[in-house]
């Protein structure tokens, strides 16, 4: 090759959005990055080619991006999470380049079918649901926003397991996402840090200090592999870094050595074992030493990175909280603080209180659940055989921390009791929480409602204690890949109104709120919204073989199965209207299809039988010809991010049925508002808050507040009580348990039944059937009048602009960050010379 070919090709793959740069440059990266001609190239190598296409107008803006933040010494911000629920990357990078148009083009010029070359992307499912995708979210917002926000997290070779049903029942299936290699990711081999685990302390004085060194340890390599994070219409790109584990080297000689070469290898393959699978369940702590072992591994790693880039600039430890902000996604990494106390105590020889201070000053935390199931705790015993220094170094804070506590309530010893790190009743437990809060300047829940009764409930003691701590922000979702890329046919409407400023300034959807009187955008809207229903109509046809009737109400329930989340409570509702229509098939009954998706958590069992049962009443009701098409349910396998944003477009509405006081926030419901569905939901999480923006009268609130759940609970409810009040409940319930629906194994969902009759109904489903059902009605009655409905469903739209991440965000950076953002400038002239010194 000339050097001016190289050039050329060079500068083809630095820049150019327009349509022709863009087709050369498909070819370039088709021929030189795949090594494939377009007559051998197969879908799948079009996307590579693709990729590194988009890839590579990103490299500059995110080298450029890290030059500044190291030019401007600013202060970064560093969210640690052990899921990062990404999705696809290619369509979100054209987006956020905004290219968009052009990209589409060339495709169409090259005759390549965008669609067929976007699906062969893998979404990157490191994460469970709400917790991991609000991180997701997170990143897209900061790059946005121009923060200097970086995403630590776990490579994992395996991510949240595909859901495929089989005979109506969940069956899981590896998620081999690496399997033909990642385009996104550069592997970083020459960065890697030591992690130990196991081994012991040894104790011994120096110059009048004890010191401690943790030693005969086995030891794990972190290695880094890192994506560019692009922001919206900006130049930013940030960093997440991900964490795969590697054997040592001397852990590999000592076998060697000893002539033993395959337990050599089989050892190496043990220690690599840590990074290869994400833990599929979302609300359960999971008590695994592999699992604290993956926790540790990937805060150690980061924190050692972290202090590495810091200490290129400073040479003490005092301006720590000035440059770095560490935000702990719920208890999962909480062990960064015993961590950071022991690196600046035990290895640079920090005093205690000077440590502790610097500690506290850094990190926050984030609570994303009161589900007392989920609370992590873990056995003091483990611990101290994983990280025996840790578990000192937690007592020792544990000591200092009651110490204070019995200073303001003297003689109390109850309090002390509650608000120890370590759970003295039953087994000695750490409660990871009360080490993250004791740990933090700061503590958020994720809406309004979870704020109030985290302060009022579970972390009472602590808000007493520490008055301004608990805060609350409430969560938000990204408008770029949540309405903007999910859903072009209502963005681009919406831009023809109003301009495209929303993308970046969510408040601007208000502008669409007097153009509810305009007949036409009326039209358009609803004929959006009618396409989006066409075209998930014909993707259930193709995948499930099911026809359903895009004139029916689309009736979408979309996250985890889990008994909280009642998805049980909707299907009561399907077989209620089933029975409506049976016993009077020639009434008028208004069309219906209830869609549902999520993924229960393999081990259980009651989330897995409800999956089973809402596919076995869609067996019946299905195919039940006095139904004639008037309801209809279906179950939409794998729901994940890229089905996510395939569904959203399609929903009428939005079911948001949790228990009050169950759902710490929500992000799903903020997704099908935003895309034009109307809420049913309770009175929980951030549906509080959307009804607070959207208005009354274009939601639909029912049943009990959490106060009211509370207080009925604590009177002791009896859900029989409702079963024998309401005809209709009883009927669905004795089919349900007959096997009415199974009848090739009648006692199938006894234990569904059974665990609302016999074992108190915990969620207090029957207890807020009758409003669900009445409200349901008066959903009916809306959609019957469509001009209300879509006014309704403009006007949800045009009131979701408070649930952007930006605002979520900005939120976190001046509340408990104190971060600026940057813009970047190009730091490299011309001839490539470097305007900053790289040394390090
Ligand atoms: O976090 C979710 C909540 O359930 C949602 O209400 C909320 O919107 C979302 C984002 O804030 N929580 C979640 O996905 N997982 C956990 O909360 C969780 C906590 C501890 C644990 C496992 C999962 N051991
Ligand atoms: P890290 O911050 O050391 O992980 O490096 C990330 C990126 O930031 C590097 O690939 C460089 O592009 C840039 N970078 C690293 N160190 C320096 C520095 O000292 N000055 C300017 N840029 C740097």
């Amino acid at each position: 090759m000339t050097d001016s070919v190289k050039k050329s090709i060079f500068e083809h793959e630095k820049g150019g959005f327009d349509i022709e740069s863009i087709k050369q440059s498909l070819a370039n990266c088709l021929t030189y990055s795949v090594g494939k001609g377009p007559i051998t190239a197969t879908d799948r190598d079009r996307f590579f080619a693709a990729a590194y296409l988009v890839r590579n107008r990103l490299i500059d803006r995110w080298m450029e991006t890290m030059r500044s933040y190291y030019a401007h010494d600013v202060k970064r911000v560093y969210y640690f999470s052990l899921e990062f629920l990404m999705g696809r990357a290619l369509m979100n990078g054209v987006h956020n380049l905004g290219f968009d148009r052009q990209f589409r083009e060339a495709l169409d010029e090259l005759g390549i079918n965008l669609d067929d070359v976007r699906e062969i992307e893998p979404d990157a499912a490191l994460g469970n649901g709400g917790l991991g995708r609000l991180a997701a979210c997170f990143l897209d917002s900061m790059a946005t926003l121009d923060l200097p926000g970086y995403g630590y997290g776990i490579r994992y070779e395996y991510g949240m397991f595909a859901q495929r049903i089989e005979d109506g029942r969940q069956v899981e299936h590896p998620d081999n996402w690496l399997r033909y290699g990642n385009p996104w990711e550069f592997p970083r081999p020459e960065v890697l840090h030591h992690v130990k685990f196991h081994g012991r302390v040894v104790q011994y004085a120096e110059q009048g200090a004890m010191r401690y060194h943790w030693i005969d340890t086995d030891d794990v390599m972190a290695m880094a592999f890192d994506t560019p994070v692009p922001g919206y219409d900006t130049h930013t790109a940030n960093n997440m870094r991900l964490w795969a584990a590697k054997a040592t080297r001397d852990f590999e000689l000592r076998y060697f050595n000893e002539g033993n070469y395959v337990k050599a290898v089989e050892d190496k393959n043990a220690s690599e074992n840590l990074s290869k699978v994400l833990y599929p369940d979302d609300t359960t702590a999971m008590g695994r030493e592999l699992r604290l072992k993956q926790q540790y591994f990937f805060v150690c790693a980061s924190l050692h990175d972290i202090l590495r880039r810091y200490r290129k600039h400073q040479d003490n430890f005092d301006s720590l909280p000035d440059k770095v902000a560490i935000q702990l996604n719920d208890t999962h990494p909480a062990i960064a603080i015993p961590e950071l106390m022991r690196v600046l105590v035990d290895l640079h020889h920090l005093g205690w209180e000077e440590a502790w201070t610097i500690t506290t000053r850094t990190f926050a935390y984030t609570n994303h659940t009161l589900m007392p199931e989920a609370l992590e705790t873990w056995p003091v015993a483990l611990f101290e055989n994983v990280l025996p220094r840790h578990l000192q170094i937690i007592y020792e804070i544990n000591h200092r921390f009651l110490k204070d506590v019995m200073h303001r309530y003297p003689g109390d010893t109850g309090i002390l009791r509650r608000m120890s790190i370590i759970d003295e009743s039953g087994g000695r437990r750490i409660r990871m929480a009360h080490l993250a809060i004791i740990g933090s300047h700061k503590v958020n829940g994720v809406a309004q409602i979870h704020t109030e009764l985290m302060k009022q409930t579970i972390f009472s003691d602590f808000d007493r204690f520490y008055p301004d701590k608990i805060i609350n922000i409430t969560n938000g979702i990204t408008p770029r890949r949540w309405l903007n890329q999910a859903n072009r046919r209502l963005a681009e409407l919406i831009s023809s109104r109003i301009g495209s400023g929303w993308v970046k300034d969510l408040g601007q959807l208000k502008r669409l709120v007097p153009l509810v009187e305009d007949t036409t955008f009326r039209s358009e809207f609803a004929a959006a919204k009618r396409v989006d229903k066409e075209h998930f109509v014909a993707m259930v046809k193709q995948k499930l073989n099911i026809d359903i009737n895009a004139d029916s109400l689309f009736d979408v329930q979309i996250k985890r199965i889990h008994e909280y989340k009642r998805q049980l409570l909707n299907v009561l509702h399907v077989v209620t209207l089933y029975n409506r229509i049976r016993h009077r098939p020639d009434m008028d009954h208004m069309p219906r299809t209830v869609i549902f998706g999520g993924k229960a958590a393999p081990g259980y069992a009651m989330a897995k039988l409800i999956i089973k049962l809402i596919n076995d009443i869609a067996d019946i009701v299905n195919n039940d010809p006095k139904v004639a098409h008037r309801l209809k349910v279906v179950f939409i396998p794998n729901y994940d991010v890229s089905t996510a944003e395939e569904m959203i477009p399609a929903a009428d509405l939005s079911e948001q049925i949790s228990t009050a006081g169950t759902e710490a926030s929500g992000t799903g419901n903020m997704k099908l508002a935003l895309n034009g569905a109307l809420t049913i939901g309770t009175a929980d999480g951030a549906n509080i808050e959307i009804r607070d923006e959207v208005g009354e009268d274009n939601i639909f609130i029912f049943g009990l507040s959490a106060a009211e759940v509370a207080k009925m609970k604590a009177s002791g409810y009896q859900p029989r009580d409702f079963y024998h009040a309401n005809a209709e409940l009883q009927a669905v319930l004795d089919m349900i348990g007959s096997g009415f629906f199974s009848p090739d194994e009648l006692d199938r969902f006894k234990p569904i039944v059974d665990s609302l009759l016999q074992y108190g109904d915990e969620y207090l489903l029957l207890a807020d059937y009758a409003s669900y059902v009445a409200c349901q009605k008066k959903v009916e009655l809306a959609y019957q009048d469509q001009e209300q409905w879509v006014r309704k469903a403009i006007l949800n739209v045009a009131n979701m602009g408070k649930f952007s991440s930006d605002r979520t965000i900005k939120q976190y950076a001046s509340q408990i960050w104190n971060a600026e953002p940057v813009v970047p400038e190009a730091t490299i002239d011309e001839s490539g010379e470097s305007l900053i010194s790289t040394n390090s």
